[in-house]
């Protein structure tokens, strides 16, 4: 029966002698040699116990090592679940009991934070550093470069992506297989990926856009990827030269904008950039061009859905807008009974196509709140199609701030702000920021007669909440604005503090 997934991107290339990875430090990794350390991680994992279905979790930091981990579960069809580095252990903990992953990689920097919590949950932990080294590169090392594949059915599972929502807990967003391999095969079509591309890899692969988009599309094409450990401008300015093509969230393309060795004569060479998992500002869409002359093309996805629209490679690339459904994706803008609206008209944004979910993990009531039936995902996002069948994505029906290109939940914070000493209630909202595009603040109400120790209330947060998370300011109010209804009025807070960061303030 074969394993479609690992067939189709991994396995042809195992007697590829052409580069896949290109590291910073000017060494490479070949597409064979690559594929001997997923085979070795594969047995080294049957080795720990895992089998195919079952679930390995990994928070290890950007490494070839943490990106043949990926490949290695693919060939034993164990299901890959990353996770943000920047997670305390605490939030590592939910993830593992809510997925009941048997085996935990970490490096060394978190086993003693992890070990308690892998311990807790009866899941075992082993290491693996960005260098290679680690017990679970020791393990491997003695395994053979081969591993008999596993099969694997187009709806057998691949990976689990959490996702929050607006109970503050993460859902465990099941991707089939098929979710992944059509979706790269589409992009290949649609952005022309062939193996003379070159991708100037600088997201991290714990997410969608730099694990799905950006590295099985270029398997799927044969191509190569400068595969940097982050993003930072200097290394995009060095690293530039020799790529064919970009994929960022829109800080990268605001920071690189920003700085002056960004020219047209560094890019003139590129064919490609894309831009996604946030709002491209119109604004950063016309400074491109008329710094580069090149346009940005923006792309609309979710990790229940990998990519659903997309601006064209050919015609124009309209600045505010996601473009058109993807190649086999529909998408419909429905009123808040389904329905569908006219073309014109605002409403929630749908989509039904193989890109789509399974469901959320040991979730059917939260998989049928947002799975239609009739296999509609009900996005969250709030759209309008323009007269030229352009998607302009226009608001968010979901309590969501997207900042630097990662999703937080409000409600989460909202958990732990409202346990804080002398704190009566909480909100907390996403304000327009220069660089992250959006930022979090928290708003907070004292309990009668208290005085808010606002820097303690932060510091408090450090041990469960990742970093990216925090609110950048904490301002105390009187009371929440609410409606008649008693919900509170997040729009008036946003509207309040809309200036708080912008420039000058
Ligand atoms: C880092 N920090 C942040 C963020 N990133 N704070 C808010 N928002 C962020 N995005 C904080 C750190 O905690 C730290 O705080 C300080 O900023 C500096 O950390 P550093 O690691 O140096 O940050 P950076 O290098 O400046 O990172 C900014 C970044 C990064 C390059 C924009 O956040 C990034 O790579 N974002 C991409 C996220 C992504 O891949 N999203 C795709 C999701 P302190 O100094 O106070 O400790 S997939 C998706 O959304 C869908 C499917 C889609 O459509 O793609
Ligand atoms: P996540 O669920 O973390 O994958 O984030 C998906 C969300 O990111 C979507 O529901 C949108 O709100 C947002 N998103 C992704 N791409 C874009 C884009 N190009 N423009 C606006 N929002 C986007």
């Amino acid at each position: 029966m074969g394993n479609p997934l690992y067939d189709t991107l991994f396995g042809r290339h195992a007697d590829n002698p052409d580069v896949f990875l290109h590291l910073p430090d000017g060494s490479t990794v070949t597409y064979a040699a690559f594929l001997r350390i997923t085979a070795q991680y594969a047995g080294a994992l049957n080795t720990l116990g895992l089998a195919a279905g079952d679930r390995l979790a990994v928070q290890i930091a950007k490494s070839p090592h943490a990106l043949a981990v990926y490949a290695a579960c693919v060939q034993a069809g164990i299901v890959f679940l990353p996770l943000n580095t920047a997670y305390t252990p605490d939030e590592v903990q939910y993830f593992i009991e809510n997925s009941g992953a048997g085996v935990v990689l970490c490096d060394d920097s978190k086993h003693a934070g992890l070990a308690d919590v892998t311990h807790a949950c009866g899941a075992h932990l082993s290491t693996l550093n960005n260098d290679g080294s680690g017990t679970f590169s020791d393990l491997a090392a003695a395994m053979p470069a081969q591993f008999e594949t596993v099969p694997r059915d187009a709806d057998d599972l691949a990976a689990f992506l959490y996702t929050s929502g607006t109970t503050g807990r993460s859902k465990g967003a099941m991707l089939t297989q098929a979710n992944l391999l059509s979706n790269a095969q589409t992009l290949v079509k649609e952005w022309r990926f062939t193996a003379a591309d070159v991708l100037l890899h600088a997201l991290p692969i714990f997410h969608t856009h730099g694990l799905f988009v950006a590295s099985n599309t270029t398997l799927l094409a044969g191509g190569s990827m400068i595969f940097l450990p982050a993003f930072t401008v200097d290394a995009l300015v060095a690293h530039l030269p020799r790529a064919t093509t970009l994929m960022g969230v829109p800080t990268f393309y605001t920071r690189l904008l920003d700085d002056p060795r960004f020219t047209k004569e560094l890019v003139d060479h590129m064919r490609l950039f894309v831009s996604g998992s946030a709002p491209l500002l119109a604004e950063t869409h016309v400074r491109f061009e008329a710094r580069t002359g090149s346009r940005i093309l923006e792309r609309y996805g979710m990790t229940e859905t990998n990519m659903n629209t997309s601006n064209p490679y050919d015609g124009e690339r309209r600045a505010g807008t996601v473009g058109f459904p993807l190649p086999g994706t529909e998408v419909k803008i429905t009123d808040s009974k389904g329905r569908e609206l006219p073309q014109g008209e605002i409403g929630e944004i749908e989509v039904r196509g193989p890109n789509v979910f399974k469901g959320y993990w040991q979730m059917p009531e939260k998989t049928a709140e947002e799975l239609r039936a009739d296999g509609f995902f009900i996005t969250g996002d709030l759209g309008q199609i323009d007269s030229d069948s352009y998607l302009h994505i226009v608001g968010r029906n979901k309590d969501l701030i997207i900042s630097g290109g990662y999703n937080i939940y409000p409600k989460e914070i909202e958990l732990l702000l409202d346990e804080a000493t002398g704190v009566l209630e909480s909100a907390v909202v996403g304000v327009p920021h220069p660089d992250f595009g959006e930022t979090v603040i928290g708003v907070l109400v004292a309990e009668t007669g208290a005085t808010l120790d606002t820097d303690a209330i932060l510091e408090s947060l450090r041990a469960s909440l990742a970093r990216f998370k925090h609110p950048q300011r904490l301002i105390t109010l009187p009371e929440l604005p609410r409606n008649t209804m008693g919900k509170v009025q997040k729009n008036l807070l946003r509207d309040q503090f809309k200036d708080m960061f912008s420039a000058g303030a």
